[in-house]
């Protein structure tokens, strides 16, 4: 049992000071109490905020973050010449390298506020397309990084089949990703054990896209998870492009979102990544299923995918969390900033996300995404009350950008005031302080022995 004394600090019904938060072995809350005078327990100082999670991550692209930012030959660049490049990227990767970008990236994710991840692992194989010998080698890869990290995880091994609607073959480029039936069912079975009485970890599954697997595929897969733990997270990939929705409506006559919704049993388990083109009837759809849109506001802008209808779906009480996907950007505030910013781009309004009259849009969107993302990772965490995850992240109050504020304005000046130095003083992850000074506390040797990886990647 450790004791926590937090002096000022976000907690479900708004700020406290004082807040004693008790923590078991297993590094859960078992107790909040405001306003104490206890004098034995460790002070945590500056502006307390529960971790964010970040329900949507695709580690090895952080590799890449920059790579794709020159024309192509051809001109017309496009997420579909992204696509290409990371195609290339993705064939040269050992699993030590995997093991060593994740385990900077999740350092990174820490030290930027997101105290827990859901990864959405798709790269499987060998580069010739060949099983490792121990076929969930890549998976344990990333286990091993956020167990160094101290970040809590939700493991969406990725079903990829296909290379199209209709059942297109795949491409040979996809071969390090591709599972049948029988051999993802192997994959689950073997990945399981490493979950079970885990607070800070969850296995889901990941069908990867309505254009990677079959309708009876899906089914599949959702029985195969039920098997092992019913009503576990199942993520996809939804109407990120325009030319994925017409590929939709030209296999099957309705939209990918529409098509979801009529076929399976879309419900608070299901979170659907991107969901980027929806009509109003989608929206209103998608908003009543309880189902969390995964929002990745840096990876959008940066693939050029469009803009969600967040003020509508909002209004609806549509329910979102945030990923950093490809990694261009892993910085929570900036990635709450953007959600925001690209709404009041395209409506040309201000504090279009604050939800009702005199709120502070920091704090709607934080407290939403918090939410969200616990939903969509299938964990007790994102919110400092009993029964969850201890995790803690501590603003510096004495931040220039912080000066004077305290509370939801201390909030909004972290997300929508974007200063050289993050104020992200520490973090703490089931009770145990990863950040300290600003960085991990193992971020010296991460970043050698990524460093090290990207050298011999990068030269080949
Ligand atoms: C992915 N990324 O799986 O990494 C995808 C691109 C695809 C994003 N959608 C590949 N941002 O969708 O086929
Ligand atoms: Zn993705």
């Amino acid at each position: 049992m450790r004791r926590f004394l937090l002096r000022h600090a976000l907690l479900p019904d708004g700020w406290h000071d004082d807040v004693l938060v008790e923590v078991d072995a297993g590094g859960m809350i078992t107790a909040v109490t405001p306003q104490s005078t206890a004098k034995d327990a460790e002070p945590v100082g500056g502006i307390t905020l529960p971790g964010l999670p970040n329900l949507h991550s695709h580690a090895f692209q952080r590799a890449m973050a920059g790579l794709a930012e020159r024309s192509g030959p051809a001109g017309g660049d496009s997420f579909w010449t992204w696509r290409e490049t990371m195609y290339r990227f993705a064939a040269r990767l050992t699993p030590e390298d995997i093991e060593a970008i994740a385990t900077q990236l999740y350092a990174e994710m820490l030290q930027a506020g997101y105290t827990a991840v859901a990864e959405f692992h798709y790269v499987h194989h060998q580069p010739d397309g060949s099983a490792y010998d121990d076929p969930a080698e890549l998976s344990w890869r990333v286990l091993a990084a956020a167990d160094s990290t101290g970040i809590a995880l939700t493991h969406l091994p990725v079903l990829y089949r296909y290379g199209g609607f209709g059942a297109r073959a795949p491409q040979e480029r996809q071969r390090r990703f591709l599972h049948d039936a029988p051999a993802y069912a192997r994959l689950l079975e073997r990945l399981a054990p490493a979950f079970r009485d885990r607070g800070d970890r969850r296995l889901g599954i990941a069908p990867h896209s309505l254009r990677a697997v079959s309708p009876e595929l899906l089914d599949q897969a959702l029985e195969m998870i039920d098997a092992i733990d019913n009503g576990a997270p199942v993520h996809i990939h939804i109407a990120e492009q325009t030319a994925e929705v017409e590929d939709c409506i030209a296999w099957s006559g309705r939209r990918p979102v529409e098509w979801l919704l009529d076929h399976c049993a879309v419900g608070a388990r299901w979170c659907l990544v991107h969901a980027t083109h929806m009509t109003d009837a989608e929206t209103a759809r998608l908003a009543a299923s309880q189902a969390v849109a995964g929002l990745c506001p840096s990876t959008e802008a940066n693939l050029g995918d469009g803009i969600f209808p967040a003020v509508s779906y909002l209004a609806q009480d549509g329910r979102f969390g945030i990923g950093s996907d490809s990694h261009i950007g892993v910085h929570a505030a900036e990635d709450l900033r953007l959600l925001e910013y690209g709404q009041r781009l395209l409506h040309r309004g201000r504090n279009l996300l604050a939800g009702r009259p005199e709120r502070s849009t920091g704090r709607r969107l934080f407290d939403a995404a918090c939410r969200g993302g616990a939903q969509a990772l299938g964990l007790k965490l994102g919110a400092i009350t009993s029964g969850c995850r201890a995790d803690f992240v501590c603003l510096d109050e004495d931040a220039p950008a912080l000066a004077g504020r305290r509370g939801d304005a201390a909030l909004d000046a972290w997300i929508f005031t974007s200063t050289p130095q993050s104020p992200i003083r520490e973090v703490y992850a089931g009770g145990r302080r990863v950040v300290e000074n600003r960085r991990h506390v193992r971020a010296g040797d991460y970043a050698a022995r990524y460093r090290e990886a990207l050298d011999r990647i990068l030269q080949e």
